[in-house]
């Protein structure tokens, strides 16, 4: 089985890459990928880049390219429920476009023809999830992922947000990567850690607790990972 682990930033794919010891460098469409043969099962792990177009190519290239056959996201959000704090992990059940806007026509929020407001994530890897957590005894809570190409750091666009798509956690790459996914039948998994609360001082919380909550997050990741070579 051939698995692809994407982040969107250096610091969300370091901790994976520093568990696979060696690992084959490629690249191919202006990003590198990372390939390794991990406990009997084949990974593939790239970052992005910031937002939903490089990890639209990223995701499509990792399926299309090099033939992976189950996605796993790993990385940061802004948490928007209010029970979700510093580090917490959350775990999409579906996930959205925030910023996809033809409202002018009618349309709800995050709706274009032929798609559909929310992508579904695959019910088999959330049930794995809640195994590795019950195992591991930590809370991944289950909810809601926005994805738009903004930083949100003002509660007016959070709002927003919640009205209309009744989200727990947002951020930049979940969506678009939801949307590849689905459309090419490749179950995936997408997986956050809580980085700040996407309000006025959200950058300077992201600064302080990206990479302490990226590393949250890879680590399940990579337990999720030893689950499914089994
Ligand atoms: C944005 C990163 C992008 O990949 C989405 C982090 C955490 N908090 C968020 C928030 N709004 C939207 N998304 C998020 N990720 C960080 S850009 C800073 C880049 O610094 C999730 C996320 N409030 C690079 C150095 O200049």
């Amino acid at each position: 089985m051939k698995i692809a682990i994407m982040g969107a930033m250096p610091e969300e794919i370091a901790p994976i890459l520093e568990k696979l010891g060696t690992y084959r460098t490629t690249e191919y469409a202006g990003n590198s990928y990372y390939e390794a043969s991990y406990n009997g099962v084949d990974l593939v792990v790239a970052y992005s880049k910031i937002g939903k177009v490089f990890s639209t190519l990223t995701a499509t290239t990792m399926i299309q390219h090099f033939g992976c056959e189950k996605l796993l996201f790993s990385g940061v959000a802004g948490g928007i429920n209010p029970t979700l704090k510093i580090g917490d992990l959350i775990v999409a059940t579906k996930l959205s476009q925030h910023d996809l806007d033809i409202t002018a026509f009618g349309h709800p929020m995050g709706f274009v023809p032929g798609g559909s407001v929310f992508v579904e994530s695959d019910k088999t890897l959330i049930e794995l999830s809640k195994e590795v957590a019950k195992e591991l005894g930590k809370t991944v809570q289950e909810g809601v992922i926005a994805t738009g190409d903004q930083f949100v750091h003002d509660e007016t666009v959070k709002n927003n947000i919640v009205k209309h798509f009744n989200a727990d956690a947002l951020e930049m790459e979940g969506g678009s990567v939801a949307v590849v996914c689905n459309a090419m039948d490749i179950p995936f998994f997408i997986l956050r850690a809580i980085s700040d609360t996407a309000d006025t001082d959200a950058s300077f919380s992201f600064d302080e607790f990206m990479e302490s909550s990226a590393i949250i997050s890879a680590e399940f990741v990579m337990k999720m990972v030893d689950r499914l070579a089994k």
